[in-house]
């Protein structure tokens, strides 16, 4: 009897010892993805109790938008990683899978789990005053994280951490400018983001005035592919159907809709990197690869590695510090020679 006692008690010990560092949020909205699985996953009562924890852990609300591209799982493996290494970090992870709905019913369980941050990676600009003024209410500050809101209370958030959208954008029309000079004639097909959010919206500002004085220079085609490979391959499909030949140059407002438009070309009869000038953001391995294998041009970095610069942000606010108003990251531009010297240096 004693050494089934014994043997219980140790049970129980051991049990205890596995504190989570990175908990998935309860919302029902997690999705099963390598990268969460990184997350240990906290014994479910601690979702619904105050996360405040008492050994003074900083407890980081995180609402991310999902998994639509090898840039955003990038980011939040960099999220994840960055809170497990720091063992004064305690993440609460929240996978959107693309619904703002689910955003905001996740800002609601941390406020009501008393978090100390909230760390939001909104899908779209607008649609938040309502649930951003509640974790004002509740006195817990907001880190935007990639992509931006427009609000005009500026109170709402804290900080945005991220790149230069517009300037990205006028990146990539620069490219293509100085490969085909301004007084050529071009017609452009653009892959658009998602609708509606910020990195898509100034992607297109940027690029557009870029071009704006060029007469030859024509957007002759432009549509939302989702920021996924998927839906940009099947847009592409459209354009080639409308327009094939006539297509000198594709935009999209990102690498996994460029490689999605890639398969398109080859399998319409074209030669992508040649017939057709590909020129794209983000940066991800992918497209380096795709640029080493003469198919693809241009990459515009935006880098989504943004996990170490949270952590610290979470620290200096909790411990009554100032951040600036916005974290830019600083991107580069990657094409032909150049990104093949660069592959083997790519992270993510
Ligand atoms: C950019 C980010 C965008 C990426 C896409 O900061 O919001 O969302 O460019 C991702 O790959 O889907």
């Amino acid at each position: 009897m004693k050494k089934l006692l014994a043997l219980l008690l140790t049970a129980v010990m051991v049990a205890g010892l596995f504190t989570a560092c990175a908990k998935e949020e309860a919302t029902g909205t997690t999705t099963d993805t390598a990268t969460t699985d990184s997350a240990t996953t906290a014994d479910d009562t601690a979702t619904t109790d105050s996360a405040s924890t008492d050994d003074g852990k900083i407890v980081i609300g995180f609402s991310q938008i999902g998994a639509e591209s090898g840039w955003r799982t990038a980011e939040t493996d960099s999220v994840i990683a960055a809170a497990d290494a720091d063992p004064n970090i305690e993440l609460i992870f929240s996978d959107a899978q693309q619904k703002q709905e689910n955003q905001i019913k996740a800002i609601r369980n941390f406020i009501a789990q008393e978090v100390d941050v909230i760390a939001l990676a909104p899908v779209v600009e607008s649609g938040w005053e309502t649930v951003l003024g509640e974790a004002k209410e509740a006195g817990i500050p907001v880190v935007l994280l990639d992509r931006g809101i427009v609000t005009e209370d500026e109170s709402l958030y804290v900080t945005f951490m991220g790149s230069d959208f517009i300037v990205e954008g006028e990146l990539a029309a620069q490219y293509i400018i100085d490969k085909f000079g301004e007084d050529a004639e071009v017609n452009i097909v653009e892959l658009q983001g998602t609708v509606g959010a910020s990195a898509a919206t100034d992607r297109m500002t940027g690029f557009a005035s870029a071009i704006a004085g060029l007469s030859g220079y024509e957007i002759i085609k432009s549509q939302t592919g989702d920021f996924t490979r998927s839906k940009g391959k099947e847009v592409m499909e459209a354009f080639l159907k409308s327009d094939g030949e006539m297509i000198d140059v594709v935009y999209a407002h990102n690498d996994d809709m460029a490689l999605g438009a890639i398969q398109a070309i080859e399998e319409y009869g074209l030669v992508p990197g040649v017939d057709i000038i590909i020129v794209s953001i983000d940066g991800v391995v992918g497209a380096f690869e795709a640029i080493a294998d003469g198919k693809m041009n241009c990459t515009v970095e935006c880098t989504p590695l943004l996990g170490p610069g949270l952590m610290e942000v979470a620290q200096t606010l909790v411990d009554g510090g100032t951040v600036e108003r916005w974290i830019k990251s600083n991107d580069r531009v990657f094409a032909d020679e150049a990104a093949v010297e660069e592959l083997p240096n790519r992270v993510y």
